[in-house]
């Protein structure tokens, strides 16, 4: 079981229904707004868990969220104090990234630092193959979703309001899309690394083809999903933390499609 906790709000992920009748009330918290009380907080108390800094739609905090709670590791979440890029915010994460993660005296950046980092410390639930080989395959699958098959669905983020959307650009994204979704197909075959685990590869490779499968008719035309792919997706859905950060996030997900009109 884990217990994450959102600053002045106490969760615990027990069920997968508690864990939906929490999502509103967390996300109303998860506000861009500047609280200058969060940053107090966050200067003067003492954290026994984790602290993250994160969006409620952003794809590497789900990314997070998951390998989090498959290692069964409590977190408290709040927004970035005064909001993603303000100076508040850039005064405790100079990057500006989100999602961050504060642990004692550290604050780090980026999903797959902070992935390795949580690896490194907490071995007792690995997500990382105790091969050489399977070690350097997931972390190429890593590095596959944050260096290719995310930034070809971040072509697309511009054009999700039907009203400033353009269809060239939207074009050239499909296309990047599917031959991006080829090439992972490809990676899948060739790859060593068994389904019935969840590596660290995966929660973010998960999380960036949920958005294209959502995008898919609403912002995106048709996509040519290889069978391979369409299998992971299945299998990856069986790990208990991808199901229940994905049951959470997918509302999220629709919210910022109807908020761009999109739905
Ligand atoms: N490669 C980074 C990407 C993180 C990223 O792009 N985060 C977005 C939100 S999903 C962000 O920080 N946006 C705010 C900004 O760039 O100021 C990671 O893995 O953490």
């Amino acid at each position: 079981m884990v217990a994450g906790k959102t600053i002045g709000f106490n969760f615990t992920f027990g069920s997968k229904q508690t864990f939906q009748k929490l999502i509103p009330s967390r996300v109303q918290l998860i506000s861009p707004r500047h609280d200058p009380d969060i940053v107090e907080h966050r200067q003067s108390a003492q954290y026994d868990n984790m602290l993250i800094y994160s969006s409620a739609h952003s794809l590497y905090c789900a990314k997070l969220r998951i390998l989090l709670r498959h290692k069964n590791l409590p977190f408290e979440e709040v927004p970035p104090p005064g909001g993603a890029g303000s100076d508040a915010y850039l005064s405790l994460v100079p990057s500006g990234n989100i999602p961050a993660l504060v642990d004692g005296d550290l604050t780090l950046t980026d999903s797959e630092a902070i992935a390795e980092y949580l690896e490194e410390k907490y071995p007792d639930i690995p997500m990382l193959p105790d091969t050489l080989k399977g070690r350097a395959q997931s972390r190429e699958r890593s590095r596959f979703a944050d260096t290719r098959l995310e930034p070809a669905l971040r072509l697309t983020f511009p054009h999700v309001a039907p009203d400033e959307r353009d269809y060239a650009a939207i074009e050239n994204a499909h296309a990047l899309i599917d031959q991006r979704l080829h090439a992972l197909s490809l990676m899948l075959e060739r790859s060593d690394l068994p389904r019935d685990r969840l590596w660290m590869g995966d929660p973010g490779t998960i999380v960036t083809l949920e958005w294209i499968a959502y995008f898919e008719g609403p912002v995106l035309p048709q996509l040519d999903w290889p069978d391979a792919v369409e299998t992971y997706r299945t299998q990856m859905l069986s790990h208990p933390a991808v199901a229940a950060v994905l049951a959470g996030y997918r509302p999220e997900m629709l919210r910022y499609m109807k908020e761009k009109g999109a739905l």
